[in-house]
């Protein structure tokens, strides 16, 4: 499998940017510290997600931040991605993944302790759960799930689990002590006016919560 090594996830949304370039704001967050970044915008017409991508793949390559792209397998072959977002529409994992090998890595989106489970049986190399807080964009991920059972997906689940939903620099604590490997996130960070600033303080508020030689894996960040 793959190594998940990183503990924060930036999701994007290029609607809450406010006619900031997404390209920009990512280089931002980048540069401030975020250490992965996953490309959601599944509602872009091929050619712009294409070169959108292309752009982001060139400014995370040469920082050395993977990137994750929703459902899109066709590019993250094309650009050499290093991963691919599913969720239960999608194609389901055991397909993906004899098209991606091995050494890309596939998360799954779940919203129950089930769906953590069967993820983890299909193959994937990590899970993101939510939303565990109520977020603003309440209507499309559903109701909030909670602390307990984040808890309990955590405890049953075979691979890595990120808290995803209404997670602030406030919240990563209690996702930590719920048992999550890490935390994914839209609106803590590109919802802020200053996108720079907000990656800063969530990646540092992250590495207090998992410090980087907590655990084996130093490469972790
Ligand atoms: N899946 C569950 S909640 C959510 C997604 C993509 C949205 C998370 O957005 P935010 O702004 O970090 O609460």
């Amino acid at each position: 499998m793959p190594p998940v090594n990183f503990r924060l996830l930036l999701v994007t949304d290029r609607s809450l940017v406010h006619g900031r370039s997404l390209e920009r704001v990512l280089r931002e967050s980048v540069d401030a510290g975020v250490p992965a970044i996953q490309l959601r915008e599944r509602d872009l017409p091929t050619r712009e997600l294409l070169s959108l991508t292309q752009q982001i793949r060139a400014m995370t390559r040469d920082r050395a931040v993977p990137l994750i792209i929703n459902d899109r397998i066709d590019m993250a072959v094309a650009l050499d991605l290093d991963g691919v977002h599913l969720r239960a529409s999608s194609l389901p994992v055991s397909v993906v993944r004899r098209v991606l090998g091995r050494h890309r890595l596939i998360g799954v989106s779940a919203h129950s302790v089930t769906e953590v489970q069967q993820a983890g049986d299909d193959g994937a190399d990590y899970v993101i759960l939510g939303p565990i807080y109520e977020t603003p964009s309440k209507r499309e991920f559903g109701d909030p799930l909670g602390l307990a059972v984040l808890a309990a997906a955590c405890r049953h689940s075979s691979v890595p689990v990120f808290a995803i939903g209404g997670i602030t620099r406030e919240r990563i604590e209690s996702v930590r002590g719920a048992g999550a490997f890490g935390v994914a996130m839209i609106g803590g960070i590109l919802g802020r006016e200053n996108v720079g600033n907000a990656a800063a303080d969530m990646q540092s508020a992250v590495r207090a919560a998992w410090p980087p030689d907590s655990r084996n894996d130093s490469r972790a960040r």
